[in-house]
């Protein structure tokens, strides 16, 4: 018998029979769309790479091939696999020979390290993992001997390249026959990993209908159709390059998703000009990036016609350098891997575009701002967003906690985001009710690394804060009040990386302090004890 936490998602029925009446939900599915389009286009291009080609059909025989040999494998329709895999064809037929067979997969970055993955895993509950030889220097065969150890759960390991004593991709085996039918559109197809606000990230379970409506409608907010070349610049398996509308949305459409194996100009602009790219979604710090080095760049980027950027705030006047930098229609993309996601129209005026995150994808998506007290404040005023429709969550997975703080008793997914609503529904983000560092769209939870830190010896306490960057938007500044002999700064640095975490979360500041030496009386919280240091900080410069 099955004794893991099920896999569910949940709307109230009136919600269901609303979201179908209008169209929305379609009863389509992950595997279901891509047969088809595999037959339609059987001889297109779907996936292409620096050194890689693949058609729609290749595509879908290499996935019947992945999902027979992990069946083949004694993993049962329902099991989850923790994939980490960076912008390669493979990432692409690893997930869809997952949808094939039935299989769950959670989404994990190639920058996580073992303290993540095995957080995933045991959250999961996860059967197996598929991670690559080596990614960018690292060793991922030895980070996957770590999770055998930690987490004996993981019973299969899948090593695209070179496996050792695990299982090779390429050798994967199994008669297509044996895959199970189609799934019910209503189940849940997926692990997304939360931006992780409060603590250690969240997993976020979406349905085929919630997932699809949202890249499917993001299409025709983008303009993608069947000659579209949608350029992978970000990791592929962040939510805002795979759904908005994202390869996803690119493979829907039946038109190409070209995969840049780096987000900077050196890996993306030669492939831009030779495959025509016409989209790419980018954070602001590398759009900024692009804006310059398009000026220099001996390369043909006449085929772009929609930067997206988004992930975190774009100012106005960044806005601004990116629209004359690359010559392209700018779209401001404020979007969550628990759902909402907001654009600027292609066709909207150069104001909004400019100035505001844009407004949301559905008609029956419900956005609420909301004072202290969760009364709804007028128009135009700053408030908390909270929002709920027919592509956002109702709860999390495996986590009665942060169900509990992040939803209303009426469903209402509360974002963490101060915002300010224009009429018309656009909205102008103007920060975040929750302590989490924004750096380059890589999101940091203050308190997961306040625990690292505590764990030192030498560290008395610490509060991480997020600080001002020119080029990061924000970068992470820990203060700390240390414990006997003051630690050095490098030395604190390598340890956390040591302990396993991604390389981002490695606080970018040290500050070392004698005391918090707050002004309030008494008792204050860790909100108000970062916001105070950070101020101080702030105020030194
Ligand atoms: C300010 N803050 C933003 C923006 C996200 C599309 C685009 C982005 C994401 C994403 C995504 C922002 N301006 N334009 O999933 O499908 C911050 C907000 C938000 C959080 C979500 C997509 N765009 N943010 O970034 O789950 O604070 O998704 O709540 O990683 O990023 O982070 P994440």
């Amino acid at each position: 018998s099955d004794t893991r936490v099920p896999l569910r998602q949940v709307w109230p029925d009136e919600f269901v029979a609303r979201y179908r009446a209008a169209g929305h939900w379609r009863g389509e599915t992950l595997p279901g769309f891509l047969r088809e389009r595999a037959e339609r286009y059987a001889d297109d291009l779907a996936v292409v790479s620096h050194d890689a080609r693949w058609t729609y059909a290749q595509l879908w025989r290499e996935a019947g091939r992945i999902g027979a040999g992990l069946l083949a494998r004694g993993l049962r329709p329902g099991d989850r696999v923790v994939v980490q895999l960076g912008n390669t064809p493979e990432f692409i037929s690893v997930v869809w020979g997952l949808f094939r067979a039935g299989l769950i997969p959670v989404y994990a970055l190639p920058a996580h390290r073992i303290t993540e993955i095995a957080h995933f895993a045991r959250k999961a509950e996860a059967s197996a993992y598929i991670t690559v030889e080596r990614h960018e220097g690292f060793d991922c065969r030895g980070l996957a001997r770590e999770l055998r150890a930690e987490v004996p759960a993981v019973r299969e390991v899948v090593i695209v390249g070179e496996a050792e004593e695990f299982t090779a991709l390429a050798a994967l085996d199994g008669d297509p026959a044996a895959l199970p039918a189609d799934p019910d559109p209503q189940s849940v197809a997926f692990l997304q990993i939360s931006g992780g606000s409060t603590g250690l990230s969240k997993l976020i379970p979406r349905t085929h209908d919630d997932y699809l409506y949202s890249f499917r409608a993001s299409n025709e907010i983008c303009g993608i159709g069947r000659d579209s070349a949608y350029m992978v610049a970000l990791p592929a398996a962040h939510n805002f390059p795979m759904s908005s509308p994202g390869w996803l949305g690119a493979l829907y459409a039946g038109a190409r998703v070209v995969l840049s194996p780096g987000p900077g100009p050196d890996a993306a602009f030669p492939l831009i000009a030779r495959e025509r790219v016409t989209c790419v979604g980018l954070v602001p710090p590398l759009a900024l990036l692009w804006a310059d080095a398009a000026a220099k760049t001996p390369h043909d980027l006449s085929s772009l016609r929609v930067v997206q950027v988004g992930g975190a705030k774009l100012v106005p006047e960044a806005a601004r350098r990116v629209v004359a930098g690359l010559g392209c229609t700018l779209q401001q993309v404020f979007g969550m891997a628990e759902g909402l996601v907001n654009y600027t129209r292609l066709d909207d005026a150069e104001e909004l575009i400019l100035n505001t995150q844009g407004r949301p994808i559905s008609p029956d998506d419900e956005v609420l701002v909301v004072d202290d007290h969760g009364n709804p404040v007028p128009e135009g005023q700053t408030g908390y967003l909270l929002t709920r429709g027919p592509y956002t969550i109702r709860c999390y997975h495996n986590d009665e906690a942060a169900n509990a703080r992040s939803f209303t008793e009426d469903g209402y997914y509360r974002t963490g985001d101060v915002v300010q609503r224009l009429p018309g529904g656009y909205l102008v983000v103007q920060g975040r009710a929750t302590d989490h560092i924004n750096r380059a769209g890589e999101k940091i939870s203050a308190e997961e690394i306040e625990d690292h830190l505590l764990a030192h010896p030498a560290v008395f306490d610490a509060a991480v804060v997020s600080i001002p960057d020119e080029y990061l938007g924000e970068r992470s500044c820990a203060f700390i009040i240390p414990r006997g002999e003051k630690p050095r700064a490098p030395a604190l640095k390598a340890w956390m990386r040591e302990r396993g975490l991604a390389a981002f979360k490695v606080p970018d500041q040290i500050v070392f302090v004698d005391a918090f030496g707050t002004t309030a009386v008494g008792k204050v919280s860790r909100r108000e004890l970062r916001a105070q240091l950070r101020e101080k900080f702030l105020a030194g410069q």
